[in-house]
């Protein structure tokens, strides 16, 4: 059986950072994001072939870490379909995975929906994000489009640690995203290590968690009221604390470098000119600015004029996951 399927990636505007059980990859708090059209990644999956299951990314073999990490997934697969069928997996993305740019998300979650097709499951969206959440937490938020709300569940075994879309946005609340890709080197410190030495050394870890139940409240609220600038406020603020309690981990975690810096602030420049613009930044040194339709070139530009921004990706509020027909095409290596 072969199937492929189509994810894009999100950007937490309400962070997750902390794990409740590292073993099922479960949040120690839920999170809200927004899915984007433009960083994209097809994944096929087909059974059989082969005694061991084969990676290969942006048309090159992978082995190691990276296969490790997707052997473990397809496990997972092969125990819900009672299989032990063996896959080769092909995924090519819209936007280069060394950038750093949530390629787990998108790709655990494209991963999540073409297996289980392979495997001949039929998992609801409910189940398929707690399924892409074991891969990675930020993938069980990137099976679903527009606004997404991760939930971190109160059961042991992690079944109600998933994600679904937020109904309530007032339909004038459009966002436009403008990337900005740093120039940048691999990152140094993963997510998962991340937020494991920042949950055992960093003093501002209680505070952060804390934070994080009124953030997600407010943010609904400001969505549900189609407020851009209360939905800009806890943003900023949500990322600043996520990094804030980063830095104070032992050895300190600083994800921004100087082009980060620079483009927040940039953004706060624009906005005090009258430009509904705000930022957040992930695990790396990227930012990703949040604007209105017609603001966006202006934004776009804007970030674009730092040498050390290598370039500004424009991007609509993207759709869910979803089976797709259509070959993949590897660029070559
Ligand atoms: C987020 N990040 O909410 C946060 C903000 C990065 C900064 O989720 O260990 O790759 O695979 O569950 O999902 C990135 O971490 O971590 C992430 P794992 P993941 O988007």
């Amino acid at each position: 059986m072969k199937a492929i399927a189509t994810a894009c990636a999100n950007i937490a505007l309400v962070k997750y950072w902390g794990k409740k059980d590292p073993s099922l990859n479960t949040p120690a708090r839920g999170s809200l994001s927004v899915t984007l059209e433009a960083l994209a990644t097809t994944t096929e999956v087909e059974l059989g072939g082969g005694a061991e299951d084969r990676l290969v990314l942006g048309g090159v073999e992978r082995i190691g870490r990276e296969l490790g990490r997707v052997n473990r997934f397809l496990d997972r697969v092969r125990s819900l379909a009672g299989s032990d069928a063996r896959a080769s997996v092909r995924s090519v993305t819209t936007f280069p995975i060394a950038a750093g740019l949530a390629s787990s998300a998108s790709g655990f979650a494209a991963l999540a929906v073409a297996a289980s097709r392979a495997f001949g499951l039929d998992l609801d969206p409910r189940a398929l994000s707690q399924l892409a959440r074991q891969g990675s937490g930020s993938a069980a938020r990137s099976i679903f489009g527009g606004f997404v709300r991760m939930h971190a569940g109160h059961l042991a075994d992690g079944s109600d640690a998933y994600a679904e879309p937020i109904q309530r946005v007032a339909p004038r609340l459009e966002l436009r995203a403008a990337i900005a890709v740093a120039r940048a080197k691999e990152k140094a410190v993963g997510s998962t290590e991340g937020m494991e030495r920042s949950r055992i050394t960093s003093p501002y870890h209680g505070a952060w968690l804390e934070l994080v139940d009124r953030d997600l409240a407010a943010a609904e609220a400001a969505l549900s009221a189609g407020d851009f600038d209360r939905l800009a406020e806890i943003a900023e603020g949500s990322c600043l604390a996520m990094h804030a309690d980063a830095m104070a981990a032992r050895p300190g975690i600083v994800y921004f470098n100087a082009a980060t810096c620079w483009a927040i602030e940039r953004v706060r420049a624009l906005r005090q000119q009258g430009v509904p613009v705000f930022f957040t930044i992930d695990a790396g040194p990227h930012l990703v600015a949040f604007t209105t339709p017609s603001e966006l070139a202006r934004v776009r530009d804007a970030l674009g004029a730092y040498e050390g921004i290598e370039r500004v990706i424009s991007s609509k509020v993207g759709p869910g996951a979803s089976l797709v027909d259509a070959p993949i095409e590897e660029e070559r290596p």
